[in-house]
């Protein structure tokens, strides 16, 4: 305890990288190029592990740029197919679920996205180590740390790619299936290009009446700024969790 006081490498309020992060997105990369992409354009995992490093390391944690991911996704920009784009917000699981279903595929269907989720990372100004024991939360410490970044700039140019009809799972168990913070709300919708077709799907809880619907106050938001952009959109609601995945 007193070690973590005297390097203060505890004084951030989020979680620790993740142990072991730099094996792990190895073993990622090897098994997407490998096993699940094996038709991709061949990608050197051992420089996409690198260049993952070398974006935060010796770094202070709460001055993460767009910039520092360049040379990262660079190496394997996060698109895919025309028309078979999918974005989420509050349903991960749900829309996971669903792409598994069809020819579709969300964020961690990309490289990048894959060998980033559900992991932690952060460095330390004057060490070559990733601070295991913090890293700076969004709310708490500073919007402008390693992992917000990492996402919304990874989001920007998922949405920055997507051709002809995209879809959005939406929760439609929440009183404002559209959150304008969310990374989808910030980040996703306002970066699609005109000409482009937004679904959205409200799904709710199966066994539990919706709280927010296509005509509701949060999707009018949400329908705002696409116009702004004169991206077309279309919106379905009422739709239970069984419902929308029997019928995908
Ligand atoms: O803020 P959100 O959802 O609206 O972000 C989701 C949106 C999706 O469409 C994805 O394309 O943004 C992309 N995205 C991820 O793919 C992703 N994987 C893991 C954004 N965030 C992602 N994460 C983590 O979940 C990340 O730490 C971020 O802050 C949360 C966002 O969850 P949300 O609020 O449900």
């Amino acid at each position: 305890i007193y070690k973590w006081h005297y390097s203060g490498l505890n004084r951030w309020h989020g979680a620790g990288s993740t142990a072991d992060f730099q094996k792990i997105i190895q073993e990622r990369c090897d098994t997407y190029t490998q096993t699940i992409r094996p038709g991709s354009r061949s990608r050197n995992c051992q420089a996409i592990r690198q260049a993952f490093m070398s974006a935060f390391i010796s770094k202070d944690p709460c001055k993460a740029t767009k910039e520092d991911y360049n040379s990262l996704i660079n190496l394997a920009p996060p698109t895919v197919p025309c028309g078979q784009q999918v974005f989420w917000s509050k349903t991960k699981e749900l829309a996971h679920e669903y792409v598994k279903r069809q020819r579709l595929m969300t964020l961690e269907d990309t490289l990048l996205g894959y060998l980033a989720d559900g992991l932690s990372w952060c460095g330390e100004p004057g060490s070559s180590d990733l601070n295991i024991w913090s890293c700076p939360d969004w709310k708490k410490d500073c919007r402008t740390n390693y992992l917000s970044v990492f996402w919304e700039v990874l989001s920007e140019r998922f949405a920055e790619s997507a051709c002809n009809t995209v879809r959005v799972v939406l929760n439609g168990s929440l009183e404002n299936a559209f959150d304008s913070m969310s990374i989808f709300g910030r980040v996703e919708a306002p970066n699609l290009r005109p000409q482009v077709e937004l679904e959205a799907w409200l799904v709710h809880d199966t066994g539990k009446p919706p709280s927010d619907s296509c005509s509701g106050s949060s999707i009018r938001k949400l329908k705002s700024i696409l116009d702004g952009r004169n991206v077309k959109f279309r919106c379905m609601d009422n739709l239970s969790r069984d419902q929308f995945l029997q019928r995908s």
